[in-house]
């Protein structure tokens, strides 16, 4: 367990003592992500490649008899914020805003499966908020396993990312797809996870960037992403148009043989995201086969086409995330790109190890140059998927 894990599961548990005065019944946590490559590609049914990062979201849990969700959150200042308590019966999509929608829609969704106890839930964590690195997913995946937990449902974790889809899609209001919760749930320590989002099918692919003296840098902006704002739902609904008019079930049924014909049958505005998704999909099926070949250095061309592919032709960079790509790149790293829905949130790098404190100090200075704040930066290493501390 790393030893994130086992902070955030005490700080959820000894909060909740705090609250409830005695112990919970259990502890799930779970993590947000960061996605390697294949962005914008999974609700266009084709392939991404996250990783777990070491950040969590912990949930101390016990069942309630009165059907009742309760929800506390534990600050970084030690103060807690509440969620207005809620009949599980009477959950439905528009009663709870903010961010106790994230937990309440989960509860909205497990009901339909038949969990419809209710719970205290104490919250605690430390995934960055807004910046690109799923927050809401680990929150919304660690609820999930902490109610399933409680009704003691088994585990069926692809099962388990489509009920949480349906939390954020229809309860929560973000028409996002299957990469984040998958993440969340399916990620293994050293591994990437290489998912299909058409067939489910995953396979864990082990990297080790330092074993390369390499290093993939988190570079989180600071410029706050959300994806409940109209781009992302404007791309999506792009993709699904160009879909219609070629006259298949989702862009990942283009081939890069058939995208110069796709495109000149398309209006003016649809053929760049056709473009990113099917060149997208072909480099996530290159970066897969240059880590299976042990040269995790090729990766580096594959994030900059990324990147560049995000910010002209779907168009969700922005100037933070183009600085961040570009100074990390003028002082050696190997690629870099935006990572999640892009508007804000985080960029990864791929760095020698011997350039990160380089890196670091020209994405600073430059940002100070511009009077932007100074991003965090960390390292980030493939770490453990969700499940059960205590
Ligand atoms: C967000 C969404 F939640 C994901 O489903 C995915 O579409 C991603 O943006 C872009 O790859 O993180």
């Amino acid at each position: 367990m790393s030893p994130g894990r086992d902070d955030q599961a005490r700080r959820a548990a000894d909060a909740f003592a705090r609250l409830h005065g005695g112990a919970p019944r259990g502890v799930w946590s779970a993590p947000g992500r960061v996605n390697l490559i294949g962005e914008h590609t999974d609700y266009n049914d084709g392939f991404v490649l996250p990783f777990a990062l070491p950040h969590r979201t912990a949930v101390a849990a016990s069942p309630r008899a009165d059907g009742v969700l309760a929800v506390s959150t534990l600050g970084d200042d030690g103060e807690f914020r509440h969620a207005d308590p809620v009949a599980v019966a009477d959950l439905e999509p528009g009663r709870v805003g903010g961010w106790a929608a994230y937990p309440a829609g989960v509860a909205w969704a497990l009901r339909a499966q038949g969990v419809t106890g209710g719970a205290d839930l104490v919250v605690a964590g430390d995934v960055p908020a807004g910046a690109g690195l799923s927050s809401s997913h680990a929150l919304e995946c660690a609820v999930a396993l902490a109610l399933l937990g409680l009704a003691d449902v088994p585990e069926d974790r692809p099962e388990i990312a489509r009920w949480v889809q349906r939390a954020e899609n229809d309860f929560v209001g973000a028409p996002t797809g299957l990469l984040d919760q998958t993440a969340s749930l399916l990620c293994t320590e050293a591994h990437v996870l290489f998912l299909d989002v058409r067939s489910g099918k995953s396979e864990q692919v082990p990297f080790d960037a330092a074993a390369q003296g390499l290093e993939v840098l988190v570079i989180d902006t600071r410029a706050s992403h959300s994806n409940t704002d109209g781009g992302y739902a404007a791309r999506r609904a792009g993709c699904e148009r160009a879909a219609a008019l070629l006259g298949v079930p989702a862009l990942r049924d283009v081939t890069g043989g058939e995208l110069p014909g796709a495109l000149a049958r398309l209006p003016a505005e649809l053929g760049p995201l056709v473009r990113h998704v099917v060149t997208e999909n072909e480099r996530v099926l290159r970066a897969v086969d240059a880590l299976r070949a042990g040269a995790v250095a090729d990766l580096g061309p594959l994030l900059l086409a990324s990147h560049e592919s995000l910010r002209d032709d779907y168009r969700v960079s922005c100037p933070e995330l183009d600085v961040a790509v570009g100074s990390a790149l003028a002082e050696g790293a190997l690629g870099a790109r935006m990572v999640g829905g892009g508007f804000g949130g985080s960029a990864i790098a791929l760095v020698p190890v011997d350039r990160h404190d380089a890196v670091v100090r020209r994405v600073r200075s430059t940002y100070a140059e511009r009077g932007w704040p100074t991003p965090r930066t960390f390292p980030a290493v493939p770490s453990a998927g969700a499940g059960r501390d205590a």
